[in-house]
């Protein structure tokens, strides 16, 4: 979750977990990070919030390294934050080239919030990426948009998720990952430790077998019923 300061990054993490996060804060504004753990349709989902003040930007290095999605946060009503989410955006396209973003046009609860199309009009950066019509304080869109940045994530491994439910439990299953993706051992236990430590598989000692969390196999075997809710 990243964006200018006041924008609402916070907010809409506080949102997404329930309240179930944490906001490193002083005076009201995230001075180190927020994090917070979500489940959707039983698939864990870490939320890191950066800071928004320019001066943090290291801060926003080491929480980005290793996002498999982004939620850009960009305030609806105040065009003065319009400057800085253009640097914002900047600098995370260049943390993070390549991996999925959906924009959040928060605060749209409040009167005289731009619509869309206006703030495409004033943030070229727009253009491209999805853009949600949200709000952190009422909750409205926020569901659909985190469904679609974590089936955008998901379309980006299926052919990987494919072969974790096909060999799910079956014995040497890293041995057949290997087979058919073509993978050398490194890689392939490479992905198994990715995928164990956002808690979808769990791998056994030795790594020659690993087994799909029953809660995500479905998600895994066709992500798109991510979307269907
Ligand atoms: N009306 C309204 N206020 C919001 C919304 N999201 C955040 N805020 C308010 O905007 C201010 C900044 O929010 P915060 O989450 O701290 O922004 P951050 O700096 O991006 O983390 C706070 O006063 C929030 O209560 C929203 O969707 N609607
Ligand atoms: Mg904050």
């Amino acid at each position: 979750m990243t964006g200018p300061y006041e924008a609402g990054k916070s907010q809409m993490i506080y949102h997404i977990t329930n309240g179930q996060c944490i906001n490193i804060e002083r005076r009201g504004t995230t001075i180190a990070m927020d994090h917070g753990l979500a489940n959707v349709d039983g698939m864990s989902v870490f939320m890191f919030g950066t800071p928004g003040l320019l001066r943090f930007r290291t801060m926003r290095k080491i929480l980005s390294s290793g996002a498999d999605g982004i939620i850009f946060v960009v305030d609806s009503v105040d065009p003065d934050s319009d400057a800085r989410a253009k640097l914002f955006f900047r600098e995370i396209a260049f943390f993070l080239p390549g991996v999925p973003c959906v924009v959040a046009a928060n605060k749209q609860d409040l009167q005289g919030a731009r619509p869309i199309d206006s703030l495409r009009m004033n943030l070229r950066f727009l253009a491209g990426l999805p853009v949600f019509p949200v709000s952190a304080k009422t909750g409205e869109n926020v569901d659909s948009m985190l469904r679609t940045l974590l089936y955008l994530v998901m379309m980006q491994w299926s052919t990987v998720f494919g072969k974790f439910a096909k060999y799910s439990g079956a014995k040497d299953g890293l041995k057949k990952l290997m087979k058919d993706l073509n993978l050398e051992r490194d890689q392939a236990v490479g992905y198994l430790r990715r995928f164990e430590l956002r808690k979808l598989l769990e791998v056994q000692v030795g790594d020659e077998q690993f087994k799909v969390k029953d809660a995500v196999r479905h998600l895994l075997e066709k992500p798109v019923s991510i979307m269907q809710r």
